[in-house]
């Protein structure tokens, strides 16, 4: 088959730049290695920024998220147990950020395509990507009916951390620059009330935790556990336990426990690969870079450099100029890395890093009290917090 633009991975920046491009007038083919079912089933992001509500309400893709999504203008932040809340809207002058499950925002992107008659290719294996250097690019794949030749002017690996494309970039062309932390989120989602009408990033001497939800009949609960832990050296109850400490006697005494249905250990990693481009291979999302997930930062990159990438294609279409796609690996790197460093310190702020000592812990919580008291930090916070613009 022939197409425009072949897209590899069909999460949100797959998803999301196939009804950009659709939206100016260009075909594309999306190649998911995953079922449907698989790929909607997958529980991870949680808050929107407004730049993503921006681009999601401008694609015509708001309805669910409007009536559904919770719209919060403040955040809370602890140090061991001590709490204080930073107001978003006053602080980042009059920005919101929206609390919109990623399997929610997956669900409407795969309904509207449907609707609209994209194609996406799912349980797509050995997916190969060939003449990428050229002017005719093509990908080869085996799917459940056969295989699939696709044939296009450009390739965009949207295929995550673990995909393909960044992989078809030369080592000599690539360079990685990452962190990898010791230690994990251990994750939790209960049918139970939030403890907080807001999100609650607790700082404590036992280690980091994040009280966050769904709705407000659904609750996402997170702790920080070391990567050698299991699953099941953490039954609900302890789970329960922990959160109460961490939180501090105030929320953990207003805590509503409920057996866990969703249960997982996430590694944290800090990771950019640059450039993002290499020939007629653009690469956006997970497939370039990971943050820690403490800024809530990973899906709206994705969603970022997908809006980016876009225009440079409905640029390239429309007046024939490479000018915007000749522009995209530096433009879109420009705003990740600020998300990476924003990702970082906030991660470094919060969490209990084995390697260091009491002075440290101590910088911490020194720091969370500046953050507290100056109106100056809080506004540095939540500009970051709700999203940089695109630069
Ligand atoms: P995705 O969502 O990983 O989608 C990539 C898609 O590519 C498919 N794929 C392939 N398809 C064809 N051929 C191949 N060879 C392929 N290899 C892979 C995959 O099946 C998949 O469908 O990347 P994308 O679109 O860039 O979106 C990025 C976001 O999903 C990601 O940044 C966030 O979910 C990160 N993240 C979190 N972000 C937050 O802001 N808050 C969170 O709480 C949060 N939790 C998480 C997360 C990411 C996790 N991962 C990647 C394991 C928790 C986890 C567990
Ligand atoms: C979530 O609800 O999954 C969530 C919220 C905020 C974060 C990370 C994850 O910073």
């Amino acid at each position: 088959m022939r197409t425009q633009v072949a897209i590899v991975g069909a999460g949100p920046a797959g998803l999301i730049l196939a009804h950009l491009l659709h939206a100016s007038g260009i075909e594309t083919v999306v190649i998911e290695r995953q079922t449907r079912a698989y790929v909607e089933g997958r529980v991870r992001a949680g808050v929107l920024e407004q730049g993503t509500v921006d681009c999601l309400s401008r694609l015509g893709l708001d309805q669910r998220l409007r009536e559904e999504g919770l719209r919060h203008s403040g955040t809370h932040l602890s140090a061991d147990g001590d709490d204080f809340r930073i107001d978003l809207e006053q602080a980042s002058g009059g920005a919101c950020v929206t609390v919109y499950g990623q399997q929610e925002v997956t669900r409407d992107l795969f309904e509207a395509a449907e609707a609209r008659g994209l194609t996406i290719l799912f349980e797509a294996s050995d997916v190969g990507l060939h003449d990428i250097e050229t002017e005719k690019p093509f990908v080869t794949l085996r799917t459940p009916s056969g295989e699939v030749r696709v044939d296009c002017d450009f390739v965009v690996g949207c295929d995550g951390f673990h995909g393909i494309s960044r992989q078809a970039i030369p080592n000599h062309v690539l360079r990685i620059f990452e962190r990898v932390y010791s230690f994990g989120w251990l994750g939790i989602l209960t049918e139970r009330p939030p403890v907080s009408e807001e999100l609650v990033y607790a700082s404590h001497e036992r280690g980091f935790a994040l009280a966050s939800m769904r709705s407000i009949t659904r609750s996402r609960y997170y702790i920080q556990c070391d990567m050698g832990e299991r699953l099941e050296d953490w039954p609900d109850e302890r789970i329960w336990d922990e959160l109460a400490v961490r939180l501090g006697p105030n929320l953990g005494a207003r805590l509503q426990r409920g057996p866990s249905f969703e249960k997982s250990i996430a590694p944290l990693r800090s990771f950019v690969a640059e450039p993002m481009r290499y020939g007629r291979l653009f690469l956006a999302g997970d497939s370039a870079h990971i943050v820690p997930p403490t800024g809530a930062k990973g899906l709206n990159l994705a969603v970022s450099d997908v809006t980016m990438l876009g225009e440079a294609l409905a640029e390239f279409y429309s007046e024939r100029s490479a000018a915007g796609i000749d522009a995209y690996s530096a433009r879109a790197l420009g705003r990740v890395w600020k998300a990476e460093r924003f990702s970082w310190w906030f991660t470094t702020l919060t969490h209990r890093f084995p390697e260091t000592g009491a002075f440290e812990r101590r910088m911490q919580v020194a720091e969370l009290s500046y953050l507290r008291s100056s109106s100056r930090a809080q506004a540095s916070f939540a500009e970051n917090y709700v999203g940089l613009p695109l630069g």
